[in-house]
């Protein structure tokens, strides 16, 4: 679906800016709703191109004045920017503006939250603020005066000048635009200080609003930590004499990694031990860790067009997680990644949303900040790891940053530094970048003489931008045990390149048994024929703890579909098996925590789908309740004693080890409240000193029907707590039986304290009816008309956070005429919308049209 308004922009069109950008000064005269920026911009000719076209992407500004070189021009003005008569030359650009944060619902450009000023830039908000060639391959120097009353007046660098009513922030790093910052407020500060490993001396700084100042320690202790990491893994350093995180209330995602100048959302910085869980603890960590890391993967070295936009997102979330496995587990770490890969990209991959990991057209990029560029593009980076061994890529990284420090780059640069390095051919690996889908690999065995053969098949559908999908280099690890469990051949890297490939094992006395992809380590969709002993096997014995796990996960998978579409009963093995794992005290509970886990509803659909079956929501639900409880009476003598035995004690700590006891004790309690009519639940909640224990009880009681006293004690508790009541929202929707869902989130929304202009706020409560599976599929089409209603009600508040959601009905071709009509029917109410934004109208096009 393309029109005029909303051009596709194409990969293949690029062409280099016309003019470079040699520094920037901006001053800021703040007012909530007539805040004036004037702009001084030195522009040079771009040596590279002989094209001097000159046009300066502007949206929602009204132009005030403008002049080049002194002497005032009248440009031509346009909803996307202007254009104007330039010399041959450089020349000083200048042009004052006026902009209304305080009506910016958007969240894109400078905005209002809560009285203070905060600004997100990326991808292309910062043409919301002035006219400037807002694209990341023009590189600058910005310096920043801020007036306004407000105490804290933050901008990006170093601040070089401040007095009353002002400040001067100066940032010699060139960057783009979309790495601008600016923040003023009525600000707090936790302050800190870090020495590079060469001896600068930096200013650390959590910036919050009056009355969050508690809730900071862990945020800094998460970038201290950071910064340490990087400096002893990468060989990073920071780079200014200051470095400030801010918390924001009113924020699109998670946080921004704007040049020394983080803003967060404040769910991604706030937490103390009553208010936050070891999830949120977690997920803080690793989100300061990657914002910081993005200062030398996204801000040294950037991307050249949007495009490339896993380039810094790929590969800085592969740090992030390699950061989060040091701190922490790293198998524990591997299997959420690969349960959140499986959950939220291979549906993307398998649906019309599947885009390669570089895409090559867009409408509006916001809608490309996803699963696939985000975490298949790690994947990709964690794949290349393998490939070229520890050492090359730590080579291959020392000389990407050497070579391309201060540019915008391509996937192209990245992966000629991995062949420089190596002398590697890396065209079949490119690949991963360029085609769509998620692999699927069959393989089969053959055992003879001693000779253990695996034979493989790789497959990948055809998706709008390629049909004719070629085989691409999958590195397959495997192992081989022997029956008493022991390792006859450790974890072996197979390079899987052609469609079909065998490889041998020689010199084998008895046929082993295969524990394949081990460590998940190519991102596909593996199937084979496995008997239920050897997956029990694995699951007993398997020496990689990944695939101990997927053993586990597999046999409950299989089990849960014979259930729910085979109308068996829970099978007795995968219970015994489970049983045996999370009593053994010598594995760790987090990990047990982990198995005891069933597939999601959205897992067991798509495997069904997958199988050519079409899913039932409804018996999905009730096959998984069935199996909980299946669960809590074979484990039912176990599951006090175990629960008493690790039930944590003491001061709380966030850390892997008492966070993963609780882990454990949380999902041993949501089995015995299925039992014991909610009293184990109702004590914890009672005991519990932190929000982990009191949420977890809480949670256990909704799952099981109960909970309605603790409900309206956690909301009296916690009504001041805006993130605190975010989870209140959350669950309520989340635990609701399929038939209440939507009934419970509208009545949500009827509470003064829902708003829409809160994205947190909106996501808690159609987030959690998007991921009620059976309550937003219910048969009614209840689910479906609220979430389009209020996705209407938001698309002119919140453009961006509307489109994200909409992929709510991505997977609306997997289900029966009548949940496909009324999906389609709420999607086409959305597509006809009057006035209906280009992220949603893009978003509803692409599922509609596939
Ligand atoms: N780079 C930002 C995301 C910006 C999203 C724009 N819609 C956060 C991150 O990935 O670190
Ligand atoms: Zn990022």
């Amino acid at each position: 679906m393309t029109d005029a308004a909303n051009p596709t922009i194409y990969l293949k069109d690029y062409t280099p800016p016309a003019w470079l950008v040699e520094d920037v000064h901006l001053a800021f005269r703040l007012a909530p709703t007539a805040t004036r920026v004037t702009s001084k911009v030195r522009f040079t000719p771009n040596p590279d191109t002989t094209d001097r076209r000159f046009f300066l992407e502007g949206e929602q500004l009204t132009l005030i004045r403008a002049a080049i070189d002194g002497v005032e021009v009248s440009p031509t003005v346009s909803p996307e920017g202007l254009t104007c008569d330039v010399p041959d030359g450089p020349f000083t650009w200048e042009a004052e503006v006026e902009i209304s944060p305080e009506t910016n619902t958007a969240l894109e450009g400078l905005y209002m939250s809560n009285g203070m000023y905060s600004t997100q830039c990326e991808a292309q908000g910062f043409r919301k603020i002035t006219y400037y060639p807002d694209r990341p391959d023009v590189m600058a120097v910005f310096t920043v005066r801020i007036e306004s009353d407000l105490p804290v007046l933050l901008s990006n660098g170093n601040k070089q000048a401040e007095g009353p009513g002002f400040a001067e922030w100066h940032d010699p790093w060139p960057k783009p635009a979309y790495l601008f910052a600016l923040v003023a407020g009525e600000l707090l500060n936790l302050p800190g200080q870090f020495t590079t490993r060469s001896g600068r001396d930096v200013e650390l700084n959590v910036w919050v609003r009056k009355g969050d100042e508690d809730k900071c320690d862990f945020a800094m202790e998460a970038l201290k930590k950071s910064m340490t990491w990087d400096e002893e893994v990468y060989g990073r350093e920071y780079d200014l004499d200051i470095f400030n995180i801010v918390a924001v209330d009113d924020f699109n995602m998670g946080a921004m990694e704007n040049k020394g100048l983080n803003i967060f959302n404040s769910s991604a910085v706030l937490a103390s031990p009553e208010t936050a869980t070891d999830a949120n603890f977690e997920r803080i960590e690793a989100i300061i860790a990657h914002e910081y890391f993005h200062n030398w993967t996204g801000n040294r070295i950037t991307c050249r067009d949007w495009f490339q936009l896993c380039l810094k997102e790929g590969l800085t979330v592969f740090r992030d997680a390699q950061f989060t496995a040091d701190m922490r587990s790293e198998p524990v770490k591997r299997i959420s990644d690969v349960l959140d890969l499986r959950g939220r990209q291979f549906r993307e991959d398998g649906g019309p949303l599947a885009h390669p990991v570089r895409p090559e057209s867009f409408q509006e990029i916001n809608n490309f900040y996803t699963a696939t560029v985000y975490e298949k593009g790690a994947e990709v980076i964690g794949m290349l790891k393998r490939l070229v061994g520890d050492d090359a890529y730590a080579r291959a990284l020392d000389l990407y940053f050497d070579r391309h420090d201060g540019q915008a780059c391509t996937i192209e640069d990245w992966l000629k530094v991995f062949e420089d390095t190596t002398g590697r051919d890396l065209s079949q690996f490119k690949l991963w970048y360029s085609q769509a889908g998620t692999p699927r690999v069959d393989m089969t065995e053959d055992w003879a003489d001693g000779t253990y053969t695996v034979h493989l098949k790789q497959t990948l559908r055809p998706t709008p931008e390629c049909a004719d999908k070629k085989p691409q280099v999958i590195p397959f690890a495997i192992g081989l045990l022997d029956r008493s469990g022991a390792e006859v051949v450790p974890t072996t890297l197979l390079e899987f390149t052609e469609a079909e490939q065998s490889f041998t094992f020689e010199g084998l006395a008895d046929r082993p048994v295969a524990s394949p992809l081990r460590g998940f380590s190519a991102p596909v969709i593996l199937e084979r024929e496995v008997t239920h002993e050897d997956r029990a096997f694995l699951l007993a014995h398997d020496t990689d703890p990944f695939n101990r796990w997927e053993a586990g996960r597999q046999l409950a998978k299989s089990a849960l579909l014979g259930m729910i579409d085979g109308g068996q009963s829970p099978d007795q093995g995968f219970l015994d098996g489970l049983r045996r794992l999370v009593t053994d005290d010598s594995l760790d509970p987090e990990f047990r925590a982990l198995c005891m886990g069933l597939p999601s509803e959205d897992d067991l659909a798509q495997a069904l789908s997958d199988a050519g079956r079409t899913p039932d929501p409804q018996a999905i639900w009730a096959g998984r309740q069935a199996m909980r409880l299946a669960m809590a009476d074979t484990l039912s003598g176990d599951l006090q004693p175990l629960y008493d035995r690790h039930r944590v004690t003491g001061p709380y700590s966030p850390d892997a080890g008492p966070a993963g006891r609780r882990a454990l004790t949380g999902a041993l309690l949501s089995l015995i409240t299925l039992r014991d009519g909610g009293a184990a639940a109702a004590a914890q909640y009672e005991t519990a000193d932190n929000m982990t224990e009191q949420l977890g009880a809480l949670s256990s009681l909704l799952a099981a029907g109960l909970g309605s006293l603790q409900l309206g004690l956690f909301a009296d508790q916690w009504a001041g707590e805006r993130l605190v009541m975010d989870k209140w929202f959350m669950v309520q929707v989340a635990h609701a039986r399929p038939e209440l869902a939507a009934q419970v989130a509208q009545g949500l929304t009827e509470r003064p304290d829902f708003t829409m202009t809160n994205p947190n706020r909106f996501r808690a409560v159609f987030g959690a009816l998007a991921m009620n599976q059976a309550g937003f599929h219910h048969a009614s089409g209840a689910g479906y008309r609220l979430m389009a209603d209020w996705l209407m009600k938001l698309d002119p508040v919140n453009p961006q956070t509307t489109a994200r959601m909409c992929s709510a009905f991505q997977t609306w071709r997997r289900y029966d005429a009548d949940r496909q009509g009324m999906m389609r029917e709420q999607l086409d109410r959305i597509a006809g919308l009057k006035g209906l934004s280009r992220d949603t109208g893009e978003m509803v096009g692409r599922i509609l049209d596939a």
